[in-house]
């Protein structure tokens, strides 16, 4: 680690900033209360939120089309958490790291935990990775992996997630993520089915595997790479798998796997009723994909799902503790500046949410009256928060304004120069 970001630059630029800060807060300060809202009270808010990041998530990707590295990638898991890093010092909301395998495979596992320790991280989750072939594997994914027609594939599959809970558990994670590829491109491929019982056999044989302390997230995806029909296509699907399997298992959300005008926050909602919302992979899509900035394109939709989730966690609904962690895909930016202003916007949705006067929107259900139920909403919304993000980010230690402190402390040249590309580098479609 010869070239990690210098907290005194962090503290300088923050000198610089917090006058003007400390105004922008005093006035929203005297604004909340008229609203009978505490600044402070939401400040601590803002500093106990948490989001993991993803160790795939600080290399480039890639589309169908191409991948256009960046300089100064990631060669290997250290250099990621290096990155995470960076991440985590400017916003201090993002400690926790999502582990890919096997892209991110360790070869000493204690070291690895003990490195991410050094760097002030820990390991949230484990992802398993059976949509793709690798060098040293015997039987093909082509054709599936979990819920493949061929047995022995199916187990070779299960053994790679069983060696991701095993790598878990010695990490000490508390989660562990499938996602599969698995599904058919034609009409008449797969048979519907028989391929979603063979799927949950599969998962079955996973799951009596899980650590303690370690729950199974499953995550479903509407399409990509199968074009026709995916085994675990919805959250109807997802939900079923998650009850048959038991209390351990639970359904994971990632923001981009509906289609585009689904209601996600309504998918959110049905999930924490159903005692089934297991996590998240924040990220927002225009038409299919599930790559862009969290925020960046819907932030009304963001705020709405983190609306139910605040209510729901208010309301103390029994069993309700989902891991909120990030999957994007930096296709054309600086992956460090994507995962700060995406973790940002997180803490922005959640702290508005808290600003929902839930008493007044209660009464407008109570008496049908849509506008002014629509009004609670946006009056949360529509207030500018970022005089609390900004000062909770400087009372724990991060940077005011992160995306400048970053750029202005050389960090991505210092990178390029330390790590020299590679053949092959980095996630690509992720
Ligand atoms: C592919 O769509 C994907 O982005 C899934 O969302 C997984 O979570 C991720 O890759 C990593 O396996
Ligand atoms: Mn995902």
């Amino acid at each position: 680690m010869g070239f990690e970001l210098d907290t005194e630059h962090i503290a300088a630029d923050n000198r610089r900033h917090f006058a003007p800060l400390q105004d922008d807060y005093e006035h929203l300060g005297h604004q909340l209360a008229r609203r009978g809202v505490d600044i402070e009270k939401l400040t601590q808010r803002a500093m106990a939120f948490r989001v993991a990041v993803p160790s795939w998530g600080v290399g480039t990707g890639g589309t169908r089309f191409a991948r256009f590295p960046g300089p100064g990638e990631p060669r290997n898991i250290f250099e990621k958490l290096e990155d995470c890093q960076v991440v985590f010092t400017l916003v201090r909301s993002t400690p926790g790291i999502s582990l890919h395998l096997p892209w991110d495979r360790p070869d000493r596992v204690a070291e690895l935990r003990q490195f991410a320790e050094r760097c002030g991280l820990f390991f949230d989750s484990t992802n398993s990775n059976t949509f793709q072939d690798q060098p040293d594997q015997k039987l093909s994914y082509k054709f599936g992996s979990l819920a493949h027609i061929d047995s022995a594939v199916r187990l070779q599959a299960i053994e790679h997630n069983l060696e991701c809970l095993a790598i878990g558990a010695k990490l000490g994670v508390r989660a562990h993520t499938v996602w599969i590829g698995d599904g058919g491109n034609f009409p008449g491929q797969i048979h519907l089915r028989q391929s979603l019982a063979r799927y949950l056999e599969s998962l079955r044989a996973i799951y009596r595997e899980l650590p303690d302390g370690c729950r199974l997230f499953i995550e479903h995806k509407l399409y990509e790479p199968a074009f026709y029909a995916t085994v675990l296509e919805s959250w109807g699907t997802s939900y079923y798998c998650a009850r048959e399997l038991g209390d351990r298992a639970f359904s994971l959300v990632d923001l981009g796997h509906h289609p585009p005008s689904t209601n996600v926050e309504q998918i959110v909602a049905r999930l924490i009723q159903f005692g089934k919302l297991g996590g998240f992979h924040f990220n927002d899509s225009m038409y299919g994909d599930d790559d862009l900035d969290a925020g960046s394109i819907k932030p009304f939709q963001l705020f709405l799902v983190f609306n139910e989730l605040v209510d729901a966690d208010l309301e103390h609904v029994p069993g309700f503790d989902p891991a909120y962690m990030l999957d994007q895909s930096h296709n054309v930016t600086d992956p460090i500046e994507s995962l700060v202003t995406s973790a940002i916007e997180l803490v922005r949705a959640y702290v508005q949410a808290h600003l929902v006067d839930r008493t007044k929107l209660a009464d407008a259900q109570a008496s049908n009256d849509p506008i002014m139920a629509l009004q609670s909403l946006k009056d949360a919304f529509n207030t500018d928060v970022r005089p609390i993000l900004a000062m909770a980010r400087h009372r724990a230690g991060g940077a005011i304004d992160p995306v400048a402190v970053y750029r202005a402390s050389g960090y991505r040249q210092r990178a390029a120069k330390a790590r020299p590309a590679t053949a092959r580098q980095g996630a690509g479609i992720v």
